[in-house]
């Protein structure tokens, strides 16, 4: 029933306000001029139109919430970004996000589940972004966006000004880790309380890639019938893949375990929406941030068909005669 889709719609999100850095919001500029939409229309039979970045909005409520940095901008940029999100969903693409700081998820999850209450999500990150206002530490919002959006969790929060736009409906039953690494004490707490497939370094060193993301996709879909969002965090991978990233953390995945993930999540034909997140360009030297972005798009290229094995050309059967 369910094959690759061979088409795309790019949406950029130059958005930092998740977190302290400067530079995040770059990315997608940064992306795009390194050769995105080119390297994605390499792809075997692949149609991509760019819907070009998120409208974020200058003026909005200013309303103070508590160790939440920015909320009401937050918000009001992930509301557009839902609703693009939707609309290239409803137009028969997958949605493919660049971010932005990891705070955006809320908005992109948000505009897939909006079209598909049957979305899962699968979280590649070296950390949990499971924390309240009351459980975080940096008071960053993008440390927050998983909690924000599952239903469960709902009543650890308060009452969130200039967010009645979302409403937290995503179940924690049909969400998977993949890469982490820095968790903190009560994400931890939660991740065990909702019993969430968490695959963290040791569980990826100790079963392989392949395997652990067939155990989560087997745990929170075993009848493999359900369209498949991932956020990808590009601090997954490992700080010496990944450099130019705010929040870096060493021990991480390899390129080529992140690759593999994504060629295995490709072959369901499932994948609806990617998000790829926290690749901050300002951060580091040339070499970090080409490495970085080059990285950001081998992701991209694999969960959306890239075959490293090489592909024959279109509609040829035998090799041209002289
Ligand atoms: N990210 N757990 C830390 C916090 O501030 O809540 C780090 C969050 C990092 C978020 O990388 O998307
Ligand atoms: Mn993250
Ligand atoms: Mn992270
Ligand atoms: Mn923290």
């Amino acid at each position: 029933k369910w094959k690759p889709l061979k088409k795309l719609g790019i949406i950029g999100v130059p958005f930092e306000k998740g977190q302290k850095k400067y530079g995040v919001s770059i990315a997608p500029a940064a992306m795009r001029s390194a050769g995105l939409i080119e390297k994605l229309k390499e792809i075997d039979g692949m149609d991509v139109k760019d819907y070009g970045d998120v409208e974020i909005p200058s003026c909005y409520e200013p309303v103070e919430v508590d160790n939440m940095a920015h909320l009401p901008l937050i918000s009001a940029c992930n509301k557009n970004l839902s609703d693009m999100v939707s609309k290239v969903l409803k137009d028969g693409r997958v949605a493919v996000t660049i971010g932005g700081d990891h705070s955006i998820g809320v908005g992109t999850v948000d505009g897939h589940y909006r079209v598909n209450e049957d979305m899962i999500l699968i979280w590649v990150d070296a950390h949990a972004d499971l924390n309240t206002n009351k459980t975080s530490n940096s008071g960053s919002v993008h440390g927050m966006p998983v909690a924000l959006l599952v239903k469960e969790l709902s009543d650890y929060w308060p009452y969130l000004p200039t967010m009645d736009w979302q409403v937290p409906k995503f179940s924690i039953k049909n969400l998977g880790y993949v890469g982490l690494r820095s968790v903190d004490e009560y994400e931890r707490l939660a991740i065990e309380k909702y019993n969430v497939p968490a695959f963290a370094m040791e569980d990826i060193e100790e079963y392989g890639i392949q395997k652990s993301i067939n155990h989560i996709l087997q745990r929170i879909d075993p009848e493999g019938n359900k369209p498949i969002h991932v956020s990808f965090d590009i601090d997954s991978l490992d700080a010496l893949e990944a450099p130019s990233t705010g929040t870096p953390v060493r021990g991480g995945l390899t390129l080529r375990e992140a690759i593999r993930l994504m060629e295995i999540i490709h072959g369901t034909g499932r994948l609806r929406a990617i998000d790829l997140v926290e690749i901050n360009p300002a951060l580091g030297n040339d070499s970090d941030r080409k490495r970085t972005i080059d990285a950001g798009l081998c992701i991209l290229s694999a969960a959306l068909g890239f075959s490293r094995r090489g592909t024959t050309p279109r509609g040829i059967l035998d090799l041209p005669v002289q």
